[in-house]
């Protein structure tokens, strides 16, 4: 594979292949209770990513970023994380040397033409947590960075079935997808990316 080594990163190739199609069936059913929608951030512009979560979710609004219990197209809870995404996100980061089981999961869709621009993940609770991301579907190109916006960024494509765990000092570095290519993949035209949480 890639030459990507960093301190914190542990980049398991394919680990979630055994579970693809039960991960996808489980992102259908939390999508038929809480639909992809793409949210509006503040500043107004609208993210080109469309999303959805299971268990506390992350939300956007023109007011900022939080977590929360609750869906705000509906009002109710966010579907409770579906078992084979727990089980996932617990056996990745014990490969990793963590014991991390997730409050929530952030189910990023990317269509062609989307994309998510630089950014650091800094509403959690606590950051002695892992973030484990799964990503299913069409590659895409990851940009990861440092712990300030101008340190350089180094380029890595992530797979159908890949997964990884973001720790240490690697928990609060800029990191940010390139704009999807079209392509084509059993699982359709698109990407999904799980990032597996502790929210609170
Ligand atoms: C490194 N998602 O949802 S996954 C996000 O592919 C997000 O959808 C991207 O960044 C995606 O916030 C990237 C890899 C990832 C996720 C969270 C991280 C890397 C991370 C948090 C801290 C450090
Ligand atoms: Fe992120």
């Amino acid at each position: 594979g890639e030459a990507f080594e960093r301190e914190g990163v542990a980049i398991l190739r394919g680990f979630a292949l055994a579970d693809d199609m039960a991960l996808v069936a489980a992102i259908k059913a939390v999508a038929a209770a809480a639909p992809f929608r793409h949210m509006i951030v503040p500043g107004g512009g609208r993210m080109s990513v469309a999303m959805t979560n299971a268990g506390i979710g992350w939300v956007a609004d023109t007011k900022g970023y939080r977590y929360d219990r609750l869906d705000p197209l509906s009002g109710e809870p966010w579907p409770d994380m579906p078992s084979v995404f727990l089980d996932l996100a617990h056996r990745a980061a014990a490969v990793a040397g963590f014991d991390f089981t997730p409050d929530g999961c952030l189910i990023n869709r990317y269509e062609p033409g989307a994309k998510m621009g630089l950014h650091q993940d800094i509403n959690e609770g606590d950051y002695s947590a892992p973030i484990v991301s799964v990503s299913l579907g069409l590659p895409a190109t990851f940009q990861f960075g440092g712990l300030k916006r101008s340190d350089p960024v180094e380029k890595i494509t992530l797979h159908h079935g890949d997964v990884v765990v973001w720790g240490g000092p690697a928990r609060k570095a800029f990191h940010g997808v390139l704009t999807l290519r079209a392509g084509h993949h059993p699982i359709g035209g698109h990407r999904y990316n799980l990032t597996f949480r502790k929210a609170l």
